[in-house]
Order: C-alpha cells, then structure tokens, then sequence
C-alpha cells in the first residue's frame, strides 16, 4: 500500500489570516449548524472545493469504533511501528489491509461505501488500515492514479486530527479538515488528484487557531479502482 504514496517535498504552512469556513455536516459541507470542520485560504476556493470534500463528523458511534478495534487492533498489534525510513510519505506507523470481516465491522463499511460511492462503483478489494502512533504523521502526497480513483473515503478511530490539503502547483491555495474521532471525511475528484493531502504531526495539529491534540489514530480507508 506504500505504493500508493508519492511523497510530495513541499510542507505548507498556511496563513492564520485568510481562513474562511464551511459548516461540519451531516450530510456534506453546504450543510448549516455545528462548528465549522473545514477552513481554507479562500472563500472561493472554499466554494470551488466544497462538493469535493466532506467531513461527517460523529458518522460512527463509540459501539461501532469499539467493533472496528475489537477486529483490528489483534492484527495490528502484532507489527512493529515503522519510523525511520527517509524516504516513506508516513512517519511512525503500522498498516494492513483487510478483505474479510465480521458482520458489525461490514454493516458500517457499507454504510461508508453507500455515502462515498455511487452505486456500482468498482471498489478497491481490500480496505486499507493505518495505525498512525501518538508521534506519527503523513508527509503530503496524492495517492498513485495507477492503483486508486476518484474517491478516498477514510474513518478516523481513537483520535482527532487535522487533514491539511495543498493544491500541488499553487501551495497558496489550502484547506484544513478537522477529522474528529470517529468522523468520516471523503475526498473527491479534484480535492484528490491537484491537491496533496496529510495528516499533521502533533506538535502542528492546530486547526483554525485551536490546538488539537494528536494522539494514537486509526484510519480505515476505502478507495474505488481507477476508471
Ligand atoms: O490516514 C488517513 O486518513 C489518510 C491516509 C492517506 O493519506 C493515504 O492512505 O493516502
């Protein structure tokens, strides 16, 4: 799956003055209510890219988290965190893949699959795990167009973090995703293909001005084949 990650050099750091919202949703990012999930460089930017990133914070319960660890946390315990190789896209971690699984963990990857994906879509087989460590982070990259689709669609597990997402040839132009425990964020299109994305490191996971402590995660990730 390490393939699937092209290390991009450039790390941005954006600009605390141009921020602009959109609304964490329950049912994409035009939604009105709750706290703001998503910010970025630009109002137009925000507008462009708003169809193309969703954050659907609480799309999980504590009992569904707690059925998706129950079935993972045995295999993943049994790796290693990987941390210094100069040249991965991830910084302390461990990962696995899964085809099969029991009933309550299928029910709510459906669930995903149904809001991520239209109906017939053809799916990546395996669904992808990766248990980032406390000290952890994903450098930016866009995942490989030759293994991967339009469409990445991740779970976050056992703790908030904050996606940033960088137009590859125009670092001005960003968007900061708060992934609260348990929420589900799906990127799309041009959110996938022109813009890098990472996960911050704990020491720079600060979201909107608000610092937001990093901590173990696990991302269950489901990705469409290329069309
Ligand atoms: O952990 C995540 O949610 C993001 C993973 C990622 O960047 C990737 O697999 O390409």
């Amino acid at each position: 799956m390490k393939l699937l990650l092209a290390a991009l050099k450039h790390i941005h750091k954006p600009a605390a003055s141009c921020r602009q919202q959109l609304r964490r949703s329950s049912g994409g990012l035009s939604a009105l209510g709750e706290e703001a999930a998503v910010v970025g460089s630009s109002r137009e930017l925000v507008r462009r890219l708003g169809s193309r990133v969703e954050v659907r914070t609480g799309f999980i319960s504590e009992e569904e988290e707690a059925a998706l660890l129950l079935e993972l946390e045995p295999g993943l315990k049994k790796k290693r965190y990987e941390f210094d190789h100069w040249d991965d896209a991830i910084h302390g971690y461990r990962e696995t893949e899964r085809v099969r699984w029991g009933a309550a963990c299928e029910e709510i990857l459906n669930r995903v699959r149904s809001e991520a994906f239209p109906e017939g879509s053809s799916l990546l087989g395996p669904v992808h795990v990766l248990d980032l460590d406390k000290t952890g982070f994903i450098k930016p990259h866009i995942d490989s167009v030759k293994f991967c689709g339009s469409t990445i669609a991740g779970l976050s597990l056992l703790s908030d973090s904050i996606m940033r997402l960088v137009k590859e040839n125009d670092s001005s132009e960003w968007l900061d995703l708060l992934l609260s425990r348990r929420s589900l964020y799906i990127l799309r299109d041009e959110a996938r293909y022109d813009f890098t994305h990472e996960i911050l490191k704990d020491e720079e996971s600060v979201f909107n001005g608000q610092r937001v402590p990093r901590d173990r995660r696990i991302s269950v990730i489901c990705r469409n084949l290329p069309g």
